[in-house]
């Protein structure tokens, strides 16, 4: 079964949204992430609660301190929710989670506003009847196989070492940021130290070029997964010309911000194999369409990851318990990131991680940390 499965009556009631408050906090990172972004050393997280005559409910915001992985960013993000996002909600007052994306659909783009918010409403939905986001979701398997995200190294060595570290913890596949200068060769120390059979994938956050397409041919050497968003997203046309040239799989991330888009790169062969993020596509409810769209057309999928908190790592990990999900995902555990974090932590077993089962999200916000780690005073929206 796929798609939205309301196993539970009342999962699918709607909520009474009275208000809106947009929560600000920073959370230090455990090792500063590079990619071919740049790097970051702390999570700068918006986070959305929406009170409702129902009961409250938190989404958390994946856009990015700065727009260099999308168009979207933080300050942006909390600016269209206070003046666009939060007063569409709150004029509809009476919403499902699936009909959050038309309410807000007078604005064009922000998916990564439109995603917290959407992400809150089915928190609150959802609690109100007593129904997982695995159950709502439509999950079918208890925990999810992980993987981790390695990024950019100071050196060969350094790598080595970090990606030991987390061999060792278990994580079931391993992900190596590339950019120019930093790919064959790291790739290839990392194959030679784990040996043929690991799972083992690149990303490239499209820093590469047509150009460059017979250098990234040297990567079929070394068994990938797949090679994941080498060209800017909107040139879907150029991973098309790669995923001719290239034996290793085409994976896109940036590119892909909706169904359509989805369904048009795979089938002009521009993606094997898709990421998905809810925050990217404007919320979890794309994302499971997404996921159809790929499993009716035998198209694996895998859960990415945008160094999200407890909140949103608990609604990641139940997408990816959906049945298309069939490669590790990006959902790694809370200590990858964060020496503690906002919810109950997330901890790897055998590789693995529990699909939360309680309500909602199935995950608390410890609400003492948002007052801890706040960074603004906490915005309040209301009905004017
Ligand atoms: O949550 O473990 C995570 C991050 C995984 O590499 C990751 N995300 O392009 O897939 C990606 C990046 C986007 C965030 S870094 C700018
Ligand atoms: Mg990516």
């Amino acid at each position: 079964m796929t798609g939205i499965a309301v196993h539970t009556p009342g999962s699918a009631l709607p909520v009474e949204v009275e208000a809106v408050e947009l929560h600000r906090i920073a959370m230090p990172l455990v090792r500063p992430f590079e990619t071919s972004f740049g790097r970051q050393s702390a999570r700068d997280v918006l986070l959305v609660r929406v009170l409702t005559a129902q009961g409250e409910g938190w989404g958390e915001c994946v856009a990015m301190a700065d727009p260099v992985y999308s168009s979207e960013y933080v300050e942006g993000a909390a600016a269209v929710i206070r003046d666009y996002l939060a007063p569409a909600l709150l004029d509809a007052r009476t919403v499902r989670a699936a009909e959050v994306t038309s309410v807000l659909g007078a604005t064009v783009g922000h998916r990564m506003a439109k995603a917290a918010l959407e992400a809150a409403v089915l928190d609150a939905q959802t609690r109100a009847a007593g129904v997982s986001f695995g159950e709502y979701f439509g999950a079918v398997r208890p925990e999810v196989d992980c993987g981790v995200s390695v990024g950019i190294a100071p050196s060969i060595e350094a790598l080595l070492d970090e990606v030991t570290e987390y061999a060792e913890a278990g994580y079931r596949r391993i992900k190596l940021k590339i950019k120019p200068g930093w790919d064959l060769e790291p790739v290839a120390a990392v194959r030679s130290m784990l040996g043929p059979d690991a799972l083992l994938q690149v990303d490239a956050n499209t820093a590469y070029t047509v150009a460059d397409i017979d250098h990234l041919r040297g990567l079929d050497d070394f068994g990938l997964l797949l090679i994941e968003q080498p060209f800017v997203e909107e040139d879907i046309a150029a991973h098309v010309t790669l995923a001719q040239a290239i034996d290793t799989p085409v994976c896109l991330d940036e590119s892909i911000t909706s169904t359509a888009v989805a369904i048009d790169a795979i089938e002009r062969d521009a993606t094997s194999i898709v990421n998905i993020k809810a925050g990217r596509v404007g919320g979890y409810l794309e994302a499971i369409r997404i996921h159809d769209a790929c499993l009716e057309r035998d198209v694996p999928v895998w859960c990415g990851g945008m160094l999200e908190t407890g909140l949103g790592r608990a609604a990641n990990v139940a997408l990816a318990a959906l049945p298309g999900f069939t490669l590790p995902g990006d959902t790694s555990a809370s200590d990858r990131y964060f020496a503690e974090d906002l919810t109950e932590s997330f901890v790897l077993v055998d590789g693995r991680l529990a699909v939360p089962a309680g309500p909602g999200s199935g995950v608390t916000v410890r609400t003492e940390l948002v007052a801890a780690w706040r960074t603004r005073p906490t915005e309040l929206l209301a009905r004017a």
